[in-house]
Protein backbone atom coordinates (compact mmCIF):
# COMPACT_ATOMS: atom_id res chain seq x y z
CA UNK A 1 0.00 0.00 0.00
CA UNK A 2 1.55 3.35 -1.14
CA UNK A 3 -0.26 6.47 -0.75
CA UNK A 4 1.14 9.83 -1.63
CA UNK A 5 0.30 13.49 0.36
CA UNK A 6 -1.30 15.93 -1.49
CA UNK A 7 -0.02 19.10 -0.57
CA UNK A 8 -1.52 22.93 0.06
CA UNK A 9 -1.15 25.73 2.34
CA UNK A 10 -3.34 24.07 4.91
CA UNK A 11 -0.76 21.47 5.45
CA UNK A 12 1.77 23.32 7.02
CA UNK A 13 5.82 23.06 5.72
CA UNK A 14 8.71 23.99 8.29
CA UNK A 15 11.88 26.13 8.58
CA UNK A 16 13.89 22.88 7.52
CA UNK A 17 11.55 21.52 5.25
CA UNK A 18 13.89 21.84 2.31
CA UNK A 19 16.72 20.04 4.40
CA UNK A 20 14.21 17.31 4.96
CA UNK A 21 13.35 16.83 1.38
CA UNK A 22 17.19 17.28 -0.17
CA UNK A 23 17.65 14.49 2.48
CA UNK A 24 15.06 12.06 0.88
CA UNK A 25 12.47 11.71 3.44
CA UNK A 26 10.26 8.73 2.83
CA UNK A 27 7.46 9.27 5.19
CA UNK A 28 5.62 11.92 6.39
CA UNK A 29 2.62 12.51 9.15
CA UNK A 30 0.37 15.42 10.27
CA UNK A 31 1.05 16.66 13.77
CA UNK A 32 -0.87 20.17 14.53
CA UNK A 33 -1.57 20.55 10.48
CA UNK A 34 2.08 20.43 9.81
CA UNK A 35 4.76 18.03 8.27
CA UNK A 36 6.70 15.47 10.59
CA UNK A 37 9.15 13.42 8.79
CA UNK A 38 8.55 9.30 10.30
CA UNK A 39 10.68 7.63 8.36
CA UNK A 40 14.26 8.10 6.35
CA UNK A 41 16.32 5.08 5.24
CA UNK A 42 13.68 2.59 7.03
CA UNK A 43 12.26 2.70 10.74
CA UNK A 44 14.51 -0.07 11.44
CA UNK A 45 17.61 1.71 10.16
CA UNK A 46 16.76 5.07 11.53
CA UNK A 47 16.33 3.36 15.07
CA UNK A 48 19.92 1.73 15.26
CA UNK A 49 21.56 4.73 13.84
CA UNK A 50 19.88 7.12 16.55
CA UNK A 51 20.89 4.58 19.25
CA UNK A 52 24.82 4.89 17.81
CA UNK A 53 24.99 8.05 16.18
CA UNK A 54 23.44 11.18 16.09
CA UNK A 55 20.43 12.61 14.46
CA UNK A 56 19.21 16.19 13.58
CA UNK A 57 15.05 16.02 14.08
CA UNK A 58 12.76 18.82 12.15
CA UNK A 59 10.37 18.96 15.02
CA UNK A 60 8.92 22.41 14.12
CA UNK A 61 5.25 20.49 14.61
CA UNK A 62 5.76 20.85 18.41
CA UNK A 63 4.35 24.54 18.00
CA UNK A 64 4.56 26.80 20.87
CA UNK A 65 1.64 28.39 22.32
CA UNK A 66 2.94 31.98 23.76
CA UNK A 67 1.62 33.37 26.75
CA UNK A 68 2.76 37.02 27.35
CA UNK A 69 1.57 39.24 29.69
CA UNK A 70 1.32 39.82 34.13
CA UNK A 71 -1.60 36.84 34.29
CA UNK A 72 0.64 34.41 32.06
CA UNK A 73 1.84 32.40 35.37
CA UNK A 74 -1.93 32.46 36.81
CA UNK A 75 -2.73 31.30 33.42
CA UNK A 76 0.01 28.31 33.36
CA UNK A 77 -0.97 26.95 36.66
CA UNK A 78 -5.04 27.04 35.33
CA UNK A 79 -3.49 24.66 32.27
CA UNK A 80 -1.51 22.01 34.89
CA UNK A 81 -2.30 19.71 38.03
CA UNK A 82 1.68 20.15 38.16
CA UNK A 83 2.82 22.57 40.45
CA UNK A 84 4.78 25.41 38.93
CA UNK A 85 5.52 27.26 41.95
CA UNK A 86 9.46 26.57 42.40
CA UNK A 87 9.93 26.53 38.51
CA UNK A 88 12.58 28.33 37.71
CA UNK A 89 13.54 30.80 34.56
CA UNK A 90 15.75 28.65 33.01
CA UNK A 91 13.46 25.55 33.48
CA UNK A 92 11.43 23.07 31.49
CA UNK A 93 8.71 20.92 32.90
CA UNK A 94 6.78 17.90 31.30
CA UNK A 95 3.19 18.82 32.42
CA UNK A 96 -0.16 17.32 31.15
CA UNK A 97 -3.14 19.72 30.39
CA UNK A 98 -6.83 18.81 31.68
CA UNK A 99 -10.28 20.41 31.16
CA UNK A 100 -12.16 21.31 33.99
CA UNK A 101 -13.42 17.78 33.94
CA UNK A 102 -9.75 16.76 34.54
CA UNK A 103 -9.30 14.81 30.72
CA UNK A 104 -5.91 15.01 29.68
CA UNK A 105 -5.68 17.49 26.17
CA UNK A 106 -2.76 17.33 25.68
CA UNK A 107 1.12 16.79 27.07
CA UNK A 108 3.49 19.30 26.45
CA UNK A 109 7.12 20.76 27.54
CA UNK A 110 6.48 24.02 29.24
CA UNK A 111 9.36 26.41 29.06
CA UNK A 112 9.14 29.25 31.33
CA UNK A 113 10.62 32.60 30.24
CA UNK A 114 9.96 34.60 33.41
CA UNK A 115 6.73 35.04 35.44
CA UNK A 116 5.02 37.31 32.47
CA UNK A 117 5.99 35.27 29.22
CA UNK A 118 5.91 31.35 29.02
CA UNK A 119 5.93 28.97 25.83
CA UNK A 120 4.07 25.85 25.78
CA UNK A 121 5.33 23.33 23.25
CA UNK A 122 2.22 21.48 22.34
CA UNK A 123 1.81 17.37 21.25
CA UNK A 124 -1.01 17.21 18.89
CA UNK A 125 -4.07 19.05 20.00
CA UNK A 126 -5.24 22.56 19.67
CA UNK A 127 -4.49 23.48 22.81
CA UNK A 128 -4.35 27.44 21.16
CA UNK A 129 -8.19 27.46 21.12
CA UNK A 130 -8.74 26.25 24.72
CA UNK A 131 -5.75 28.58 26.42
CA UNK A 132 -7.44 31.87 24.74
CA UNK A 133 -10.60 30.76 25.31
CA UNK A 134 -9.47 29.79 29.07
CA UNK A 135 -7.82 33.39 29.38
CA UNK A 136 -10.88 35.60 27.81
CA UNK A 137 -13.18 33.73 30.10
CA UNK A 138 -11.39 34.51 33.31
CA UNK A 139 -10.52 38.10 32.14
CA UNK A 140 -7.30 37.80 32.42
CA UNK A 141 -4.22 39.96 31.13
CA UNK A 142 -2.30 38.06 28.91
CA UNK A 143 -1.77 37.67 25.59
CA UNK A 144 -2.14 34.20 23.75
CA UNK A 145 -0.58 33.37 20.16
CA UNK A 146 1.35 31.41 18.13
CA UNK A 147 5.19 33.20 17.92
CA UNK A 148 7.47 31.89 14.93
CA UNK A 149 8.95 29.06 17.02
CA UNK A 150 10.43 25.83 15.49
CA UNK A 151 12.23 23.67 17.73
CA UNK A 152 15.09 21.40 15.80
CA UNK A 153 16.27 18.30 18.28
CA UNK A 154 19.91 16.73 18.01
CA UNK A 155 19.40 13.14 19.66
CA UNK A 156 21.69 10.49 20.03
CA UNK A 157 25.37 9.27 21.87
CA UNK A 158 26.81 11.83 19.99
CA UNK A 159 24.45 15.22 20.48
CA UNK A 160 27.06 16.30 22.89
CA UNK A 161 29.83 16.56 20.57
CA UNK A 162 28.01 17.89 17.46
CA UNK A 163 26.14 21.00 19.28
CA UNK A 164 29.04 22.07 21.45
CA UNK A 165 30.94 22.27 18.23
CA UNK A 166 28.05 24.83 16.93
CA UNK A 167 26.88 26.50 20.16
CA UNK A 168 30.35 25.86 21.89
CA UNK A 169 31.13 23.88 25.37
CA UNK A 170 28.79 25.52 27.37
CA UNK A 171 26.32 23.31 25.93
CA UNK A 172 27.79 20.18 28.11
CA UNK A 173 26.64 21.88 31.33
CA UNK A 174 23.05 22.05 30.51
CA UNK A 175 21.27 19.98 33.01
CA UNK A 176 17.89 17.51 32.07
CA UNK A 177 15.29 20.08 31.06
CA UNK A 178 17.12 23.26 31.58
CA UNK A 179 17.90 25.63 29.08
CA UNK A 180 20.62 28.34 28.32
CA UNK A 181 20.64 31.03 25.40
CA UNK A 182 23.52 30.36 23.19
CA UNK A 183 24.46 32.51 20.00
CA UNK A 184 24.36 31.50 16.85
CA UNK A 185 25.66 33.71 14.17
CA UNK A 186 24.07 37.29 14.90
CA UNK A 187 21.25 35.77 16.55
CA UNK A 188 20.48 33.45 19.66
CA UNK A 189 18.17 30.47 20.47
CA UNK A 190 17.22 28.79 23.23
CA UNK A 191 19.12 25.15 24.16
CA UNK A 192 17.37 22.54 25.86
CA UNK A 193 18.58 19.12 27.45
CA UNK A 194 15.45 17.57 26.80
CA UNK A 195 14.01 15.55 23.39
CA UNK A 196 11.43 13.13 22.73
CA UNK A 197 14.03 9.97 22.37
CA UNK A 198 15.91 8.18 25.20
CA UNK A 199 18.91 8.43 23.56
CA UNK A 200 19.85 12.34 24.87
CA UNK A 201 20.38 15.26 22.85
CA UNK A 202 18.88 18.47 22.80
CA UNK A 203 16.11 20.83 21.66
CA UNK A 204 17.08 24.36 19.79
CA UNK A 205 13.84 26.19 19.75
CA UNK A 206 14.47 28.64 17.09
CA UNK A 207 13.22 31.87 16.14
CA UNK A 208 12.34 33.04 13.00
CA UNK A 209 11.81 31.01 10.03
CA UNK A 210 14.59 32.31 8.18
CA UNK A 211 17.07 31.22 10.67
CA UNK A 212 16.12 27.59 10.40
CA UNK A 213 18.19 26.36 7.20
CA UNK A 214 21.53 27.89 8.02
CA UNK A 215 21.26 26.21 11.47
CA UNK A 216 20.81 22.82 9.74
CA UNK A 217 23.23 22.92 7.18
CA UNK A 218 26.08 24.25 10.04
CA UNK A 219 24.98 21.53 11.82
CA UNK A 220 25.13 18.70 8.86
CA UNK A 221 28.66 20.53 7.54
CA UNK A 222 30.79 20.00 11.41
CA UNK A 223 28.92 16.74 12.00
CA UNK A 224 29.77 14.85 8.96
CA UNK A 225 32.70 12.75 11.02
CA UNK A 226 30.04 11.84 14.00
CA UNK A 227 27.92 10.50 10.79
CA UNK A 228 25.14 12.51 11.58
CA UNK A 229 21.94 12.25 9.50
CA UNK A 230 18.75 13.39 9.36
CA UNK A 231 16.20 11.97 11.64
CA UNK A 232 12.59 11.72 13.00
CA UNK A 233 10.77 10.81 16.66
CA UNK A 234 10.87 6.51 16.32
CA UNK A 235 8.64 4.35 16.58
CA UNK A 236 10.05 1.66 17.79
CA UNK A 237 12.66 4.35 20.31
CA UNK A 238 9.57 6.04 21.87
CA UNK A 239 7.97 2.52 22.81
CA UNK A 240 10.83 1.17 24.24
CA UNK A 241 11.08 4.37 26.52
CA UNK A 242 7.61 4.71 27.13
CA UNK A 243 7.12 8.18 25.24
CA UNK A 244 3.36 8.56 25.09
CA UNK A 245 2.15 9.48 21.93
CA UNK A 246 -0.99 12.11 22.41
CA UNK A 247 -4.20 10.89 20.06
CA UNK A 248 -2.50 7.93 20.39
CA UNK A 249 -1.84 6.18 23.77
CA UNK A 250 -3.99 8.47 25.16
CA UNK A 251 -6.99 11.08 24.15
CA UNK A 252 -9.33 13.31 25.76
CA UNK A 253 -11.19 10.34 27.01
CA UNK A 254 -7.97 9.97 30.02
CA UNK A 255 -7.31 11.10 32.89
CA UNK A 256 -3.02 11.82 34.25
CA UNK A 257 -3.28 9.26 36.77
CA UNK A 258 -4.39 6.69 33.91
CA UNK A 259 -1.40 8.07 31.42
CA UNK A 260 0.77 7.33 34.36
CA UNK A 261 1.33 10.93 35.06
CA UNK A 262 0.45 10.89 38.92
CA UNK A 263 4.03 11.96 39.92
CA UNK A 264 2.86 14.95 38.08
CA UNK A 265 -0.51 15.65 39.94
CA UNK A 266 0.69 16.77 43.50
CA UNK A 267 -2.14 19.25 44.68
CA UNK A 268 -1.22 22.99 44.27
CA UNK A 269 -1.64 25.39 46.56
CA UNK A 270 -4.59 27.37 46.21
CA UNK A 271 -6.02 24.99 43.65
CA UNK A 272 -6.01 26.78 40.85
CA UNK A 273 -5.78 24.46 38.59
CA UNK A 274 -9.16 23.96 36.54
CA UNK A 275 -9.24 20.43 37.00
CA UNK A 276 -8.38 19.64 40.39
CA UNK A 277 -12.10 19.39 42.00
CA UNK A 278 -12.87 17.00 39.52
CA UNK A 279 -9.62 14.79 40.07
CA UNK A 280 -9.95 14.91 43.78
CA UNK A 281 -11.51 11.44 43.93
CA UNK A 282 -9.18 9.66 41.26
CA UNK A 283 -5.98 11.39 43.02
CA UNK A 284 -7.35 9.62 46.39
CA UNK A 285 -8.68 5.91 44.91
CA UNK A 286 -6.04 5.66 42.17
CA UNK A 287 -6.83 4.80 38.43
CA UNK A 288 -8.70 2.14 37.47
CA UNK A 289 -6.79 1.58 34.50
CA UNK A 290 -3.22 3.12 33.40
CA UNK A 291 -1.19 2.72 31.06
CA UNK A 292 1.82 -0.39 30.29
CA UNK A 293 4.72 -1.45 28.74
CA UNK A 294 3.52 -4.47 27.08
CA UNK A 295 5.71 -7.46 24.74
CA UNK A 296 3.86 -9.03 22.19
CA UNK A 297 4.63 -12.58 20.80
CA UNK A 298 4.96 -13.54 16.97
CA UNK A 299 6.64 -12.47 14.01
CA UNK A 300 7.00 -8.36 13.28
CA UNK A 301 3.66 -6.42 13.99
CA UNK A 302 2.54 -3.62 11.04
CA UNK A 303 1.92 -0.33 13.12
CA UNK A 304 -1.92 -0.12 14.64
CA UNK A 305 -3.89 2.37 12.54
CA UNK A 306 -6.25 1.73 15.99
CA UNK A 307 -6.60 0.51 18.79
CA UNK A 308 -6.23 -3.54 18.82
CA UNK A 309 -8.02 -4.96 22.29
CA UNK A 310 -6.55 -6.51 24.70
CA UNK A 311 -8.65 -9.60 26.40
CA UNK A 312 -8.20 -12.46 29.19
CA UNK A 313 -10.38 -15.27 29.04
CA UNK A 314 -12.52 -13.78 26.21
CA UNK A 315 -13.00 -10.26 28.49
CA UNK A 316 -12.21 -7.06 26.94
CA UNK A 317 -9.52 -5.76 29.47
CA UNK A 318 -7.84 -2.74 27.68
CA UNK A 319 -6.36 -2.33 24.55
CA UNK A 320 -3.17 -1.97 23.07
CA UNK A 321 -2.19 1.83 21.07
CA UNK A 322 1.28 1.81 19.93
CA UNK A 323 3.36 -1.45 18.48
CA UNK A 324 6.46 -2.19 17.03
CA UNK A 325 8.96 -4.66 16.19
CA UNK A 326 12.40 -4.46 18.91
CA UNK A 327 15.52 -5.41 16.92
CA UNK A 328 17.43 -4.86 20.12
CA UNK A 329 14.78 -6.57 22.47
CA UNK A 330 13.63 -9.25 19.90
CA UNK A 331 10.03 -8.61 20.64
CA UNK A 332 7.39 -6.64 19.60
CA UNK A 333 7.50 -3.51 22.05
CA UNK A 334 3.65 -2.19 23.00
CA UNK A 335 1.81 0.56 24.86
CA UNK A 336 -1.67 -0.19 25.84
CA UNK A 337 -4.09 0.79 28.42
CA UNK A 338 -5.16 -1.63 31.44
CA UNK A 339 -7.99 -2.51 33.55
CA UNK A 340 -6.35 -2.73 36.81
CA UNK A 341 -7.27 -6.10 37.91
CA UNK A 342 -4.91 -7.13 34.76
CA UNK A 343 -2.24 -4.58 35.12
CA UNK A 344 0.29 -6.54 37.07
CA UNK A 345 3.48 -7.11 36.21
CA UNK A 346 4.17 -10.72 34.03
CA UNK A 347 0.27 -11.70 33.51
CA UNK A 348 -0.53 -13.24 30.19
CA UNK A 349 -3.20 -11.70 27.80
CA UNK A 350 -4.27 -11.99 23.96
CA UNK A 351 -4.50 -9.14 21.94
CA UNK A 352 -6.32 -9.46 18.83
CA UNK A 353 -4.56 -7.47 15.87
CA UNK A 354 -5.05 -7.25 12.40
CA UNK A 355 -2.53 -9.70 12.13
CA UNK A 356 -4.12 -12.37 14.20
CA UNK A 357 -4.39 -13.04 17.92
CA UNK A 358 -1.39 -12.64 19.91
CA UNK A 359 -0.34 -13.50 22.75
CA UNK A 360 0.90 -10.35 25.39
CA UNK A 361 2.76 -9.86 28.38
CA UNK A 362 2.07 -6.70 30.83
CA UNK A 363 5.28 -5.46 31.97
CA UNK A 364 5.99 -3.50 35.25
CA UNK A 365 8.52 -1.54 33.39
CA UNK A 366 9.45 -0.05 29.70
CA UNK A 367 12.67 -1.37 28.18
CA UNK A 368 14.75 1.30 28.17
N1 LIG B 1 9.80 18.25 23.16
C1 LIG B 1 9.20 19.45 23.07
N2 LIG B 1 7.89 19.57 22.80
C2 LIG B 1 7.15 18.45 22.62
C3 LIG B 1 7.72 17.17 22.72
C4 LIG B 1 9.10 17.08 23.00
N3 LIG B 1 5.84 18.58 22.33
C5 LIG B 1 5.11 17.42 21.86
C6 LIG B 1 5.50 16.16 22.59
N4 LIG B 1 6.96 16.02 22.58
C7 LIG B 1 4.97 16.21 24.00
N5 LIG B 1 5.12 14.93 24.70
C8 LIG B 1 6.23 14.61 25.45
C9 LIG B 1 6.30 13.33 25.95
C10 LIG B 1 7.42 12.96 26.70
C11 LIG B 1 8.41 13.87 26.96
C12 LIG B 1 8.33 15.15 26.43
C13 LIG B 1 7.22 15.52 25.71
C14 LIG B 1 9.61 13.53 27.77
N6 LIG B 1 9.48 12.65 28.75
C15 LIG B 1 10.61 12.20 29.54
C16 LIG B 1 10.36 10.76 29.96
O1 LIG B 1 9.20 10.36 30.00
O2 LIG B 1 11.33 10.09 30.21
C17 LIG B 1 10.91 13.09 30.73
C18 LIG B 1 9.76 13.49 31.56
C19 LIG B 1 10.17 14.14 32.87
O3 LIG B 1 10.58 13.40 33.76
O4 LIG B 1 10.08 15.38 33.02
O5 LIG B 1 10.68 14.05 27.56
O6 LIG B 1 9.71 15.99 23.09
N7 LIG B 1 9.92 20.56 23.23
Amino acid sequence: MTHTISHSRRLRSTPFTPGVEASGVKGYTVYNRMLLPTVFESVEKDYHHLKQHVQVWDVAVERQVELNGPDATVLMQMLTPRDLSKMQSDQCYYVPITDNDGKMLNDPVAIKHSDTRWWISIADSDLLFWIKGLALGKGLNVGVFEPDVSPLAVQGPKADELMSRVFGEEVRDIRFFRYKRLPFGDTSFIVARSGYSKQGGFEIYVEGTDNGMPLWDALFATGEDLNVRPGCPNLIERIEGGLLSYGNDMTMDNTPLECGLGKFCKPVEGNEHIGHAAMAKELDDGPSRQIRAISIGGDALIPARAAWPLMNEGVQVGQVTSAAWSPDFETNVAIGMVDAACWKDGIQLVVETPQGARPAVVREEFWI
